[in-house]
């Protein structure tokens, strides 16, 4: 069985997420989501996040795509997880490329094309001008 993770934080789901967690299943059979905890997205500058990490969860949970999702708490946690799933293929969005090559020592690294013209930031900022 091959086993696929992916990782974000999912704030106001869209269909650029929903592209990604579709492609990312399709590189396998088993499909890992770890969205980032509150604490963890404060510390790597995503500050204005609008919706709670329960929140967060509950959007990937009912896309239906992802076969378990944990939570991202903490830089580094990438390996541990890797390791102790027995991940076969980490996968990110083109907005990473290059910046999780050190992950290959541990599975297979996939960027996949990100979608264009859409963004939690636009959304957020929209949600503001209302
Ligand atoms: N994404 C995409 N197209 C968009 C927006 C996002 O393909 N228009 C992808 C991102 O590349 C990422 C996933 O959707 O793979 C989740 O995006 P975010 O919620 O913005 O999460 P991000 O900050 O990219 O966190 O440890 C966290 C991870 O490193 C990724």
């Amino acid at each position: 069985m091959k086993k696929v993770i992916t990782y974000g934080t999912y704030d106001l789901l869209h269909y650029g997420h929903i592209r990604l967690l579709e492609r990312a299943k399709a590189l396998g059979d088993y499909l890992i989501v770890g969205v980032t905890a509150d604490d963890f997205d404060k510390t790597r500058g995503k500050i204005n996040v609008q919706q709670s990490l329960i929140e967060r969860i509950e959007s990937v949970y009912a896309t239906g795509l992802a076969d378990e999702i944990i939570v991202e708490e903490y830089e580094g946690q990438k390996i541990d997880d890797i390791i102790r799933h027995e991940i076969d293929i980490f996968t990110v969005g083109s907005d990473w490329v290059g910046k999780f090559d050190y992950l290959n020592e541990y599975c297979e690294v996939v960027y996949l094309d990100r979608t264009e013209g859409i963004s939690s930031s636009e959304l957020r900022s929209d949600k503001r001008e209302l």
